[in-house]
């Protein structure tokens, strides 16, 4: 099919067919060292334009049809900078000249409000699938490190990204930070780290978080915000000493659950959050985060928890990210600067609201009019903007189809990248009431599992139970008294087992003996019970595989996603690394069929030559159907959130 839609297509008949890898920048050449390395791309695009992209998931026109124009950064006076060299000045200095506790203390001195910029990371994660490619940042980011220098910090790793540069951009996560670090030296890089999840779905071995959190730094990272998905503290308590062990700026982070302003909502209470609070603190942590990754919390209720830490810890820095899914987060923020936050977190306008964070350039703003400024300047927020207008176009058959605010989100409690994620799936399978009754089995879901945190890997959990309760058409009751018979999906059986870990306020019973049966029962931390891994073993493996590239980040990469690693290098070995092309290539023609060799000629406008390039169109229907059934995401994408 996608290969009728792309001959018949009329631009196409013309001779000027757009794919996403379609760029018309003779400087891909210079990047590119040799004629092999050149033959092994050509081959890939040739390949994309053959036979799909199993990054697009399915073909479609990018919506830009020029080269993204780079803006121009200006002064404090108004005058243009020279942005060829990165800026030097910023917080990270402080990280780098005299550590964690003295950058904590300096941005608690701070007078404004401060802000993280989630665009590089949990906007795109948010709103477009995960899928946008380092270049697309490397692209924009000395004029960054210039327009943002008084940031906090600057979003750019973890949380799904890791995963999904591999699995579906074939682009290696550690050369993103380390290629970020190079070009932005001045601003703080932040990831998001799920504890003892890591960068990953499931529990790894304590010495795995230990090396992944070590090598993290060596490769350019700063600040770890580490959560855990069920804020269950002993997760918390080992990502946290890893992090700082690896000599990172330790953000502790809790979970935003309920709605501490509504008596209604009796778990996730103010002394809850509290409680958690202090016991963060024992362990050392320099900033706590306040990760609201649904976008649950209201202007009162973000005085009253701010207010409340603020004054039980006045000397502790206080960061706090939400979603704008109900499209609250601008004010929410402004009441969370007021009540005593240090940072705030924000997306670039054009990647902003919805479900990913409130509009830079609007809480900029407005904490300006209130004293709370953070040193950042609109113009060059707006010239930032102009880049990732055009950028954005790039992204556009990831976009999802989230059109408006949703402040149902109050009651359904869907982190912002679970979101876009399943209403996609459930849009994709037609137009009937599938979303809305996906997001009523959510809250049932939820009730189920004893009103937990929702976060990946949780949220997961969560998702995949509601998802079950649709398609078996089974009421929150029908699961309560048939649960010792249904065949449950693997992610809640395991949850239920305690692979998560543990729960505030414990699993329900009944409910989970009957749902885990005779399989094993974790009541303590999961890592607990694992086998460390073994470095050194497990690196001379890849090396016979893959050869002597190999190196200890790819360990660690292997560590996180063993499959996913092994499909990826398996790419690399063939196509070679695709993160040198540029996001637009102009595809010129797509020969007709050969039909004795099942091959067609491919034509890009980067080179006249032809490549010869096998046509697996009867494969293409196949491979479709396994991904449509085997992964939960948007456009194939994994589940996140
Ligand atoms: C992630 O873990 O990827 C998240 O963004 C959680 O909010
Ligand atoms: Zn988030």
């Amino acid at each position: 099919p996608f290969l009728v839609r792309l001959l018949t297509h009329p631009v196409f008949e013309a001779g000027g067919c757009w794919t996403t890898f379609i760029d018309d920048t003779p400087e891909l050449f210079k990047l590119v060292k040799s004629q092999n390395r050149a033959q092994k791309l050509l081959a890939y695009l040739g390949d994309v334009a053959v036979n799909g992209s199993s990054i697009l998931g399915q073909a479609g026109p990018p919506g830009l049809k020029t080269e993204a124009i780079i803006p121009k950064i200006t002064d404090k006076d108004g005058k243009v900078v020279d942005t060829s060299v990165p800026q030097l000045k910023g917080w990270r200095n402080i990280i780098v000249n005299e550590g964690p506790e003295a950058f904590a203390k300096a941005i608690r001195a701070y007078p404004g409000t401060l802000i993280m910029d989630t665009t590089w990371r949990d906007a795109h994660q948010s709103l477009l699938a995960t899928r946008m490619r380092t270049v697309d940042m490397a692209n924009i980011a000395k004029e960054t490190s210039h327009a943002l220098a008084n940031a906090y910090s600057i979003e750019c790793w973890g949380g799904a990204t890791f995963d999904v540069a591999m699995r579906f951009l074939y682009e290696d996560p550690w050369d993103r930070l380390r290629t970020l670090r190079k070009l932005v030296p001045n601003v703080p890089l932040q990831a998001l780290v799920r504890g003892a999840n890591a960068v990953g779905y499931t529990s790894y071995p304590d010495n795995a978080i230990y090396e992944f959190s070590k090598k993290a730094v060596e490769a350019g990272l700063d600040i770890f915000r580490v959560f855990d998905s069920l804020n269950y503290f002993e997760n918390l308590k080992l990502g946290i000493d890893a992090a700082k062990k690896a000599g990172g700026v330790v953000e502790g982070t809790i979970c935003y659950s309920g709605d501490v302003a509504n008596p209604k909502k009796t778990k996730y209470t103010l002394q809850y959050y509290l409680d958690l609070t202090q016991q963060l603190v024992g362990e050392g942590i320099h900033v706590l985060g306040i990760k609201d990754m649904a976008g649950l919390l209201k202007p009162e209720a973000a005085r009253l928890l701010i207010g409340a830490i603020r004054k039980a810890h006045p000397d502790l820095p206080i960061h706090v990210h939400s979603h704008d899914t109900a499209g609250i987060a601008v004010s929410s923020m402004l009441a969370a600067a007021q009540a005593g936050a240090d940072v705030v977190d924000v997306a670039i306008d054009d990647l902003s609201g919805l479900t990913s964070q409130p509009a830079m350039g609007a809480v900029v703003a407005a904490l300006e009019q209130s004293g709370l400024g953070p040193g950042i300047s609109h113009e060059n927020i707006m010239a930032l903007n102009f880049y990732w207008s055009q950028v954005r176009k790039l992204y556009a058959p990831f976009e999802a189809n989230v059109r408006a605010s949703d402040s149902g989100v109050f009651d359904h409690e869907m982190p912002g990248g679970q979101y876009t994620n399943l209403q996609f799936q459930a849009s994709s399978l037609g137009l009937g009431t599938q979303w809305l009754d996906i997001k009523k089995k959510y809250i049932e879901a939820n009730q189920l599992c004893g009103d937990i945190i929702k976060v990946t890997p949780s949220s997961k959990v969560v998702g995949d139970f509601a998802q079950f309760m649709v398609s078996n058409n089974l009421s929150k009751e029908d699961v309560n008294e048939k649960a010792a018979t249904l065949d449950f999906p693997s992610s809640v059986v395991e949850f239920f087992q305690g692979y998560l870990g543990q729960p505030y306020g414990g699993f329900p019973e009944p409910l989970r003996s009957k749902i885990i049966r005779d399989k094993p029962r974790i009541d303590a931390r999961p890592g607990l019970s694992m086998k460390p891994l073994e470095f050194k073993k497990i690196k001379a493996e890849l090396r016979e595989k893959y050869g002597a590239h190999i190196t200890d980040f790819d360990v660690q990469s292997y560590a996180m996603y063993p499959k996913v690693f092994d499909e990826f290098q398996t790419f690399l070995d063939k196509f070679g690394d695709l993160s040198v092309l540029p996001t637009r290539i102009k595809l010129l023609a797509v020969g007709p069929l050969d039909t004795n060799k099942g091959t067609r000629e491919v034509f890009f406008e980067l080179n006249t030559r032809a490549i010869v390039i096998e046509d697996r169109s009867a494969a293409i229907e196949h491979v479709t159907r396994e991904r449509a059934t085997s992964e939960p995401g948007s456009v194939g994408s994994p589940m996140s959130g």
